[in-house]
């Protein structure tokens, strides 16, 4: 489904998906919902993306739910079908691709759209970038993998401050802690980004997929089981086109030229 509400750019082994309803800071509707839904399918379905690079229009990335819609003092709202239909398919979605996930947060990022930018691969912030876990404000409580993400990212002394307060996180506060990959300044925040997405899309796209998978599972696992998945992994990766083409590469002093597999 295609609205207008999610843009999506083909580039050169990459795509950039742009949340694009900047009069609302982006925010989610279920329109903008099931369209991000389908790039992202499509992306992760496309043999020719190797990347993604996800980012919003205007000056913000995007403010979470969209609170215009539905008015909880007027009508019942079961929003834990909102979350289980929408919001937690999301996230299990970009932490499922087996392929880079890149977040751009040009502007602020609240609530749900703080959690969905800080689910992704790596994040790079602009300068003015501000991540808010605004939930508090409106009396509801982190959702989007939130309560598991930024206390694995920042610790729990500081996650619970952010989250009891909603204090706005700069993106400066954000490099600092670990919460994100970096700070960009403003100007340069989609030239790097999109420089990050293609050298990615020129990487050993399986290896990559399967090392975000074994860095996820890591939290669950003991060092032991880690260790065995690791060889197991190895072993797969390593009858691969691109494990040979690398080791070639590198005898031949030459840069490697990786297809993914
Ligand atoms: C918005 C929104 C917005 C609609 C800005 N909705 N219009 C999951 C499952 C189901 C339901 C419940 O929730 C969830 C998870 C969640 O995400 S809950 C948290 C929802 N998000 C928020 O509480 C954040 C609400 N927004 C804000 O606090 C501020 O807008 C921030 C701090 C993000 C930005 O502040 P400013 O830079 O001062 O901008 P602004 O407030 O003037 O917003 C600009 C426009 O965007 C404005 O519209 P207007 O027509 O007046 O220009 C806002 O109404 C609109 N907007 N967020 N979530």
């Amino acid at each position: 489904m295609s609205d207008g509400s999610v843009r999506v750019e083909k580039q050169d082994g990459y795509v950039v998906i742009t949340l694009d309803r900047p009069d609302k800071l982006n925010a989610f509707n279920e329109t903008q919902h099931l369209s991000l839904k389908d790039a992202l399918a499509e992306a992760e379905e496309d043999p020719s993306c190797r990347a993604i690079l996800l980012t919003g229009a205007g000056r913000g990335f995007c403010a979470g739910q969209d609170l215009s819609e539905r008015d909880p003092s007027r009508e019942e709202i079961d929003l834990g079908l909102t979350i289980d239909t929408l919001y937690n398919p999301l996230v299990r979605r970009i932490r499922a691709i087996g392929k880079p996930v890149i977040c751009a947060v040009n502007g602020v990022a609240a609530g749900a759209g703080a959690n969905i930018a800080l689910a992704c691969d790596i994040v790079l912030a602009a300068r003015s970038a501000k991540f808010i876990q605004a939930f508090s404000r409106i009396g509801l409580v982190p959702d989007s993998g939130g309560t598991w993400t930024v206390p694995n990212l920042i610790g729990e002394a500081r996650a619970k401050a952010i989250m009891f307060t909603g204090e706005p996180v700069t993106a400066e506060q954000a490099a600092d802690w670990g919460m994100i990959w970096k700070v960009v300044d403003d100007d340069d925040l989609m030239t790097q980004a999109a420089g990050l997405a293609a050298n990615l899309a020129k990487g050993p796209t399986r290896s990559l997929g399967l090392t975000k998978g074994l860095i996820q599972q890591a939290g669950d696992n003991t060092l032991d089981r880690q260790l065995d998945l690791e060889r197991d992994t190895q072993r797969e990766v390593g009858r691969g086109t691109d494990y040979a083409e690398g080791v070639r590469a590198f005898i031949e002093k030459r840069p490697a030229k990786f297809t993914g597999r």
